[in-house]
């Protein structure tokens, strides 16, 4: 297993679009274990593999965060939404920003998981907020595009002078 390099915003290939995953065969069970292993590294409870530069529709997430909740999702596709609520995200492609972000409050989604079979969920709360954000990267959109212009400005300026500190 391998901690993959993160890409930060204002990467451009952060912007790429991921491609269907067509066999849940050996490359993506080991793409699928350096993510968890690079999402733990950072202390983050999801992570897309738009994230670590692979265009491939694969997420994984672990919402407990000790490996409990360990969950894979590949060519995910969310096909209900109902409701709103807004969450304060964090992305580990924009260290230490968070911003508040409305959302559907539930959605129904189908999936295949890591053992290539397919499978079905309705997800609430931080989960659904999790999946409609992960989902969010494979198709080449970040947290910060769901604000306003003015808060958009403001979050990157920040997030430029966090880098700049801890680089
Ligand atoms: O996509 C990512 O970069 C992972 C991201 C997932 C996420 C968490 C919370 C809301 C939306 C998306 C993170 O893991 S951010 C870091 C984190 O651990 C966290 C941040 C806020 C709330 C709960 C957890
Ligand atoms: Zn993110």
């Amino acid at each position: 297993m391998t901690i993959r390099k993160i890409l930060h915003f204002p990467d451009s290939r952060l912007r790429l679009k991921a491609e269907p995953v067509a066999e849940v065969n050996q490359e993506i069970k080991d793409l699928i274990a350096d993510m968890f292993e690079t999402m733990y590294a950072d202390d983050g409870v999801g992570l897309a593999a738009t994230q670590i530069d692979v265009q491939k529709q694969v997420i994984v997430m672990d919402l407990v965060g000790n490996g409990e909740g360990k969950r894979c999702f590949i060519n995910l596709e969310i096909f209900e939404k109902e409701g709103s609520q807004t969450c304060e995200e964090g992305c580990l492609s924009f260290p230490g920003i968070y911003a508040k972000v409305e959302r559907a409050e539930k959605v129904r989604a189908r999936f295949l998981d890591e053992n290539g079979v397919q499978q079905e969920i309705e997800a609430h709360e931080l989960l659904a907020v999790c999946l409609q954000h992960e989902l969010d990267h494979l198709n080449g959109k970040v947290f910060i595009d769901h604000v306003s212009p003015t808060k958009r400005q403001r979050l990157i300026e920040r997030l430029l002078k966090v880098k700049k500190e801890i680089l």
